[in-house]
């Protein structure tokens, strides 16, 4: 990966951020995501490149999709991509808090190549001993490890996680240990990288969430640290058989930033709506004002940068 990457790709969510804007805030998920997914695929394609889809929006959604194993670019580099072309197609729907458009790149099988799966996961910031949090633990005791490493009550920590009925256990026994519980509707790419940048208030994150926002998300960690730990979920023998398929033997296998991510990666995400992390699309007489996080691990350089665009 080299900096000529940086801007092409800050270009493309830039891009598919500014296509998504007719559609914030008009209730219809399926037309956000696939302008989103028709300007990511169109722009990716002038790109020279040799490029493949590894983790693209799959079945769960039935939506418009840039699939797993498409290929695209013009020839060149062999690269592996990992996409979000709108991440929270129901945000934008409801011009609710945090959608963004997300691409990470890097070198060829370099992402985990995984079906869309549910992964659990717990992600939380950089300079933390490595036994701080530990996925196969109770969340109290994940709690409470972070509670005592950085010298507070484990009331004083907050968890962010998504507000799901599958959650009810999980957020039950948080709040009987007494932390602060910020719930989300989507966005755990957000979420995490939230919890793993020292600018927010959120200390950790935990739950289940898509598998592909999984590895988006840590490598948006592997540019700027943090630790996430995920798990795959399968819910019936099909998906594990087809993960098998895919060269995953260990279905109880805990999942780390270098295991999502093997190499260096270029990360860039930009608003759709604002956000904990950037701001919305907005315009400004014939102008697009975006602002997008633009990250990469060979030089562990995390930039916010805004754009005007016509
Ligand atoms: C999360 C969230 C996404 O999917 O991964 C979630 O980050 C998981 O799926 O924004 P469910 O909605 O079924 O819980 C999204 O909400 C949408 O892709």
């Amino acid at each position: 990966m080299d900096n000529k990457w940086l801007y092409l790709i800050q270009n493309i969510t830039e891009n598919t951020a500014i296509a998504c804007y007719e559609w914030i805030g008009k209730g219809d998920n399926i037309a956000a995501d696939r302008a989103a997914v028709n300007i990511m695929r169109k722009e990716l394609n002038k790109l020279p490149m040799n490029a493949r889809i590894a983790i693209g929006e799959g079945e769960r959604d039935k939506a418009p999709m840039l699939y797993i194993g498409e290929k695209l670019g013009k020839g060149g580099e062999d690269i592996d991509i990992a996409v979000d072309p709108l991440e929270g197609t129901t945000i934008c729907a409801k011009a609710g808090f945090g959608s963004m458009a997300v691409i990470a790149i890097s070198s060829k099988d370099s992402f985990l190549y995984a079906p869309d799966l549910y992964m659990e996961k717990i992600a939380i910031g950089k300079n933390f001993p490595n036994d701080i949090i530990d996925i196969n633990k109770s969340i109290r005791k994940n709690i409470s490890n972070l509670a005592e490493y950085k010298n507070c009550d484990a009331k004083d920590i907050v968890v962010m996680m998504l507000e799901r009925d599958r959650h009810q256990i999980l957020l039950d026994e948080i709040r009987s240990i007494g932390a602060k519980v910020r719930l989300i509707a989507d966005g755990d790419i957000s979420a995490v990288i939230a919890a793993a940048s020292s600018d927010s208030d959120v200390d950790i994150y935990v739950g289940s969430g898509g598998a592909p926002e999984g590895v988006l998300a840590a490598s948006a960690l592997k540019c700027i640290g943090g630790k996430i730990q995920g798990k795959l979920v399968f819910k019936s023998k099909e998906q594990i058989s087809r993960a098998n398929k895919m060269g995953i033997k260990d279905m109880e296998k805990v999942y780390e930033v270098d295991d999502l991510v093997k190499n260096d990666v270029i990360f860039s995400a930009t608003g759709v709506t604002d956000g904990y992390l950037v701001k919305g699309v907005y315009k400004s007489k014939d102008k697009f004002i975006t602002e997008t996080l633009l990250f990469n691990s060979y030089q562990k350089k995390s930039h916010k940068v805004i754009t005007k665009k016509y």
